[in-house]
């Protein structure tokens, strides 16, 4: 499409009088479209092909139909910022690092994270709670110049879906979504839950794990008191949370077992129906650990090549 702007010296309707009497064609019956108080045409590119010399008669301003963007930038949430993502990209944003999410399940279809979701498992059935999708938004949400950013965009995700909408599940089907993480060779298994009991069965599972080498990042619970299981096990890392200013969370679990500190207060992430959400919880502390791993064995693996 061009735009056509004449000059206001000669009046706009005269202008398309004349043009019409030189383009009537039947097909060109309304060849153009007309801002008339501007004095301006669009015309699609064939008419003005063809009638170019009819247009040029008059002292005129031919435009081509440029893109035209919204003021949008793409934000970097501030957890994102304050584990340093930014300047560990320089080296690698986690291409190729397998991770499981064990969780409520990942809107596929979300806009940030359907080039990162590589698979994954349905282990439970019925409506989806947004837990899962916020949790992989703030590992992977894709660098695309609008939204959000991850921690490591370009690591591959895998939604294990293990818990209802109502956001519950139970021992033995989380021992197979982590043997089903070990199965197909997971590098990180982010686990954003917990409960406060010891189990036999959960420890043996994430010994498992440990011995393929997998790295587990829990959350450390947001009781504000003792740190759950897994994130207690010593071969998992227990993640807290804390705010902007660093401050450990009122509601996280600290102590025995909370390993590490990451942001996990005013978590901007993405939510099912493309849309994004602000949550708080040691669930969003925990992903961002899981990306920093990720950013760290992309790394390692190129130095390596
Ligand atoms: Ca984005």
């Amino acid at each position: 499409m061009k735009i056509i702007s004449f000059h206001r010296s000669t009046p706009f309707h005269d202008i398309l009088a004349d043009l019409q009497s030189h383009l009537a064609e039947p097909k060109d019956r309304q060849p153009w479209s007309c801002f008339d108080d501007l004095s301006c045409l669009c015309v699609n590119e064939q008419v003005y092909a063809r009638h170019q010399q009819h247009f040029h008669r008059y002292p005129v301003t031919v435009e081509e139909n440029v893109t035209v963007s919204v003021h949008s930038e793409e934000e970097i949430p501030w957890g994102v910022r304050y584990v340093g993502a930014e300047r560990l990209w320089k080296r690698g944003r986690g291409a190729g690092v397998k991770i499981g999410v064990i969780d409520t399940g990942i809107s596929r279809d979300h806009f940030e994270l359907r080039e990162q979701i590589k698979g994954g498992i349905s282990l439970v059935s019925g409506k989806q709670n947004g837990h899962g999708t916020h949790v992989a938004g703030i590992i992977v949400a894709e660098m695309n110049q609008r939204g959000i950013v991850g921690v490591s965009p370009e690591a591959y995700l895998y939604d294990v879906r293990a818990f209802g909408d109502d956001g519950k599940s139970s021992l033995a089907t989380i021992l197979r979504a982590i043997n089903w993480s070990i199965e197909n060779k997971m590098d990180i298994i982010n686990m954003s839950f917990g409960m406060p009991q010891y189990s036999e069965a959960l420890a043996r599972v994430v010994e498992k794990a440990d011995k393929q080498g997998i790295i587990m990042v829990a959350s450390a619970g947001n009781n504000g008191g003792e740190v759950e299981y897994p994130a207690r096990y010593k071969n998992v890392v227990g993640v807290s949370a804390i705010d902007q200013k660093g401050k450990l969370a009122d509601f996280s679990s600290r102590g025995k077992g909370a390993n590490v500190k990451a942001p996990g207060v005013d978590i901007l992430s993405t939510w099912p129906g493309n849309q994004f959400r602000t949550l708080n919880g040691t669930s969003m502390a925990a992903p961002h650990v899981t990306g920093l791993k990720a950013l760290q064995l992309s790394r390692s693996r190129k130095t390596k090549e």
